[in-house]
């Protein structure tokens, strides 16, 4: 099995990414650690502190941001950085030659009961015409990613990565410290019998997607002709690992709950990553109305409706929340 490192060179990643992920990589191993040994390490409960987006910050968030800024802070080539527990963008280094965005913890309702957690992260070019601490470094299409992945904290310890050439997992060997290669050029499913939503929420959606996820249920006995069976992690890290795996859609639409904040998920660093993961992988992955790629960033931690995985299920769905329907 070859290791992360050999199988980036293998893609002709340049070595200034290479570089920097490493730094990245390091910190998730230490983030590894801690996550493993859980309330023996005292990082367990929650702080008395809110972030920006007003959700109480567990102490298993704060370490890993700290984590990450200080290794990621130390690489020459991270010009700056923008965390979802960050108010706004943190300069790195000038002649950095990226520019980097994570949520440090996805899934931080999962940490205290030992649930699925994970990093993802998204790396663009640094802009050489904008200060390094400005957050129009970060208005860039996700199609501009140079580079998007996780890493799962479960029974495993996974990276799943791209750099534009396909989708890879690899598993963390704790005994060498290292990433081995375990699904190299990723292919999910087109179909699926599988979806992962917070049906919780039906009440505030739109009434196409109420129809959409009606549809679903009703199973053989309605216009699908098929059964289908839900999961749902409460950590995008988890779920996106489960369609990765197998296949399946998963879905956090807006919805009317509160109208100033129609939608939960942020596009930087959970939304855009991911959509290159699985578009890299055969999927899809749109908002309500657009390509999650093509999407024009306005906000550092502007929130879109998610609708991601298998291509022909993602087609249906669309099919059903649009006026074709
Ligand atoms: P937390 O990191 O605050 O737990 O939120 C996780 C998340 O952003 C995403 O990873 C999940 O898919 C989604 O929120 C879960 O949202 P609900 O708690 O509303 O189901």
């Amino acid at each position: 099995m070859i290791n992360l490192f050999q199988h980036l060179r293998n893609e002709s990643v340049e070595a200034p990414l290479i570089q920097l992920l490493e730094s990245v990589i390091n910190a998730s191993k230490e983030i590894a650690f801690r996550v493993r040994q859980g309330a023996l390490a005292g990082v367990l409960g929650s702080t008395q502190d809110q972030n920006i987006q007003g959700e109480t910050q567990k102490n298993l968030d704060v370490i890993s941001n700290q984590l990450l800024k200080d290794l990621l802070l130390a690489c020459p080539q991270v010009r700056a950085l923008a965390s979802e527990e960050e108010d706004t963008v943190v300069a790195g280094n000038a002649n950095g030659e990226f520019i980097i965005a994570f949520d440090p913890l996805d899934g931080s309702s999962n940490i205290d009961i030992n649930g699925q957690i994970g990093t993802i992260f998204s790396i663009y070019r640094a802009q050489e015409n904008i200060a390094a601490n400005d957050e129009a470094q970060f208005r860039q299409k996700g199609e501009q990613q140079v580079c998007a992945g996780y890493i799962l904290y479960g029974p495993s310890t996974l990276l799943v990565i791209t750099t534009g050439k396909g989708t890879h997992a690899f598993t963390l060997d704790a005994t060498q410290g290292t990433f081995l290669l375990t699904a190299n050029n990723i292919n999910i499913p087109a179909d699926t019998k599988e979806f992962a939503i917070n049906m919780s929420n039906q009440r505030f959606w739109s009434d196409n997607m109420r129809r959409y996820l009606n549809d679903l249920v009703l199973g053989e006995s309605g216009p699908r002709g098929k059964n289908f069976n839900m999961r749902w992690n409460a950590a995008m890290v988890g779920d996106v690992h489960r369609i990765i795996s197998r296949g399946g859609i998963f879905l956090y639409p807006s919805d009317n709950r509160n109208p100033k904040q129609p939608a939960k998920l942020r596009l930087l660093y959970e939304a855009n990553p991911m959509a290159l993961l699985l578009e890299n992988a055969g999927g899809k992955a749109w908002n309500e109305n657009q390509r999650i790629l093509e999407i024009e960033p306005r906000e550092l931690h502007e929130r879109v409706a998610v609708i991601l995985g298998s291509a022909n299920e993602v087609q249906i769905c669309l099919k059903y929340i649009t006026a074709e329907h």
